[in-house]
Parts: structure tokens; C-alpha cells; sequence
């Protein structure tokens, strides 16, 4: 029998990428797809692959006869369910930072360590955090033919990053200084978006319109953030490495969605610009945009809504051989978070 998918948080920004992402898949391995949410969406009607489906309450019942779970759903929401969910049966994929770093639950990135989905003895694979899933498929394939051994990141992340909140935040400060004179003197930015009636509370501490913000995510010990933190430990347990040097700053800018990170790699062999090229070529979730001479490269613009990841700017380190400079973009809603998730369910069926 065809197993029978859930999709948790079905009507959040996550799960709805999810849904569209079902709706697009040429095929699809699942019998039944089940849409579960909150008691306040539940009763919704959605249509998925051409069928209408009725949202159902999130409780223990609504996990029987589930394969697999997906958990779009904050922290403690996941924290809470996904137990329930494996005790029902179910394995429990999910997107929140509830589980990451728990040793008994797998990290999982399809292109990078899909072998790892099968050790899971809570019943549950999580997936990764967006910002780090945006480098992972690019470091996989790059770690694999040189050997990854240090890692300074800088990222460029959008506001969906913060949530629906996030985004209506960044459009309403774009219609505040939109055609204003503004940008020109300290303060004035701050000026235009209290005088367009803005709350001064913000998801981004500093006005996110005409600007950027080093902070994303939560404070943390000596100085770092929440998000900062995540690349570090998500990107070891992902790769296998350990003991991996990583340190990473986090980053937002005004899009509304799709994550860049300027990734300085080092590796444990010499590498080539050449050689990295024919191992970006090879990986089919990578498109490589980098024509020095014609200015082609990813943008944020032109990847958003798009499934791969994109690479451009790579260029060898000029001081250090073992070193390769380059920039990415990946949707963050999508292999950052819906795609990615609905990939780790694919493996575990395939
Ligand atoms: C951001 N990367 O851009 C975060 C959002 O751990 O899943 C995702 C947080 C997470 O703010």
C-alpha cells in the first residue's frame, strides 16, 4: 500500500511551500496526504494534487496510519508533537531547531549524508537550519573531492527568514522610504519609518529598508547569535567532521526571500578553481552561474522561487592554495526549509 504522508503546520509559510512543491512533483510515492494545523486552520479546505483536502486538528488521533510526518511548526510545537507522532507509527521529519543537535536524531541534507535517515531511534530525522542548508548541497560535493577542514561564512539572509512577520515588516519600512530623500544622514531611515506610524519594536532590531543587519537569530554567549551558533554546530554533525573550524556572521539584508552566503572554504588538499567547477557541474541540485568576464553570478532576485541551489564568484584564494572563495544563493523557504524536508521523506520511501 502507498504509505500516507502528514504535513504538520500545513497552512504556515513553510507547509505551504510544501503543498506547492507536492502539487509540482511530476509524481509522487504518497497514498493518502494528510494537512494537519492548529485547532484556528483546521476545517480549511486545500487542494492537493488536484483533490480538495480538509484540514484536520493537530492531535494524537491525527497521526494514525501515518507513515510520515513533516513538522513545519515552531520549536515547541515539534518539541511537543513529533514524540507523539513516532510513538503513533509515524517518522516524524522535522523543520524546527527542536531536535538538531540531539545525537539520537540524524541531521539531514538528501545530496550530503542520506544514508544517515536510517539511524533514527527517537523516530524522528530533522532538518537543517536555511542559512546553513543553503551552503550544505555546494560544501557536500566540494568536502567529498578535497577534504573540508575550515570554514568562515558570511550571510546574507532574508527577512521570510523571521517569518511572515519578517516579511510584512520589510514591505511595510519599503513603502515608508520609498521616494523619500532618504539614506543621506545617520538617522534618517529610523526618521522616515516612525514618521509612517511603524512600531519601533521590530523582528530585526534596526531598520532592515536602505540598510543591512549583523544580527539573525537569538543572543547567545560571548557575543554570537542564535543563527551563528547553528551554522557552526549544523554544519559539523551534517559533514561528519567534528572538529570542524568554523566561524560564520550572520547577516540581513532587504530580500524578501532567498539566503546568500560568501562561503571561504579551506581544504586539506590543494584545490583548483577548474576542479571545483567540474565538481559543482556534477552535482544536479547546484547551477553554476560564474562567468567572471560576462558579470554572471546568483542574486537573491533571480533565485527565489527555484529548487537548486546557485554558485558563482568561486575563485581560489589568493594567499591560500587550499582555499576556494565563493558565493551561493538558495531559496530559503524552499531547500532551505519546505524542499529539503519533503527530500529527507522522498529518501526515506526511496
Ligand atoms: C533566519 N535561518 O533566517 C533563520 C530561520 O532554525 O529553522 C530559520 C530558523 C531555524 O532567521
Amino acid at each position: 500500500m502507498a504509505p500516507t504522508l502528514a504535513i504538520v503546520g500545513a497552512t504556515g509559510a513553510v507547509g505551504t511551500v510544501m503543498i506547492d512543491i507536492i502539487n509540482n512533483r511530476e509524481s509522487v510515492p504518497w497514498g493518502e496526504i494528510r494537512l494537519i494545523a492548529s485547532a484556528r486552520s483546521a476545517g480549511k479546505k486545500i487542494t492537493v494534487r488536484g483533490a480538495e483536502s480538509t484540514v484536520v486538528e493537530l492531535s494524537p488521533e491525527a497521526f494514525d496510519g501515518v507513515d510520515i510526518a513533516l513538522f513545519d511548526v515552531p520549536d515547541e510545537v515539534s518539541a511537543q508533537w513529533a514524540p507523539i507522532a513516532a510513538e503513533r507509527g509515524a517518522i516524524a521529519v522535522d523543520n524546527s531547531g527542536a531536535f538538531r543537535m540531539d545525537p539520537e536524531v540524524p541531521l539531514v541534507v538528501p545530496e550530503v549524508n542520506p544514508e544517515k535517515v536510517h539511524e533514527r531511534p527517537k523516530g524522528i530525522v530533522s532538518n537543517p537550519n536555511c542559512t546553513t542548508l543553503s551552503m550544505m548541497a555546494a560544501l557536500g560535493a566540494l568536502h567529498r573531492e578535497f577534504g573540508l577542514r575550515e570554514l568562515v561564512v558570511s550571510s546574507y539572509q532574508a527577512a521570510s527568514g523571521a517569518g511572515q512577520e519578517g516579511i510584512d515588516r520589510l514591505h511595510a519600512e519599503i513603502e515608508a522610504v520609498a521616494g523619500k530623500q532618504v539614506g543621506v544622514r545617520g538617522g534618517d531611515v529610523a526618521e522616515a519609518l516612525a514618521a509612517a506610524g511603524l512600531p519601533e519594536e521590530t523582528p530585526f532590531k534596526a531598520p532592515l529598508a536602505l540598510n543591512v543587519v549583523p544580527w539573525a537569530g537569538s543572543r547567545k554567549d560571548d557575543g554570537w547569535t542564535s543563527e551563528e551558533l547553528k551554522v557552526r554546530n549544523e554544519s559539523r554533525k551534517i559533514l561528519g567532521i567534528p572538529d570542524l573550524k568554523v566561524s560564520a556572521t550572520c547577516v540581513r539584508v532587504p530580500v524578501v526571500t532567498t539566503h546568500s552566503l560568501a562561503v571561504h572554504a579551506t581544504f586539506d588538499r590543494e584545490v583548483s578553481v577548474a576542479r571545483a567547477r567540474e565538481v559543482f557541474d556534477a552535482q544536479p541540485s547546484i547551477v553554476l552561474r560564474d562567468d567572471h568576464d560576462n558579470g554572471v553570478f546568483p542574486t537573491p532576485a533571480e533565485v527565489v522561487g527555484a529548487d537548486p541551489t546557485y554558485v558563482g564568484r568561486v575563485r581560489q584564494a589568493l594567499d591560500f592554495p587550499n582555499t576556494l572563495d565563493f558565493f551561493v544563493c538558495g531559496d530559503n523557504l524552499r531547500k532551505g526549509a519546505a524542499l529539503n524536508t519533503y527530500e529527507i521523506a522522498e529518501t526515506l520511501v526511496s
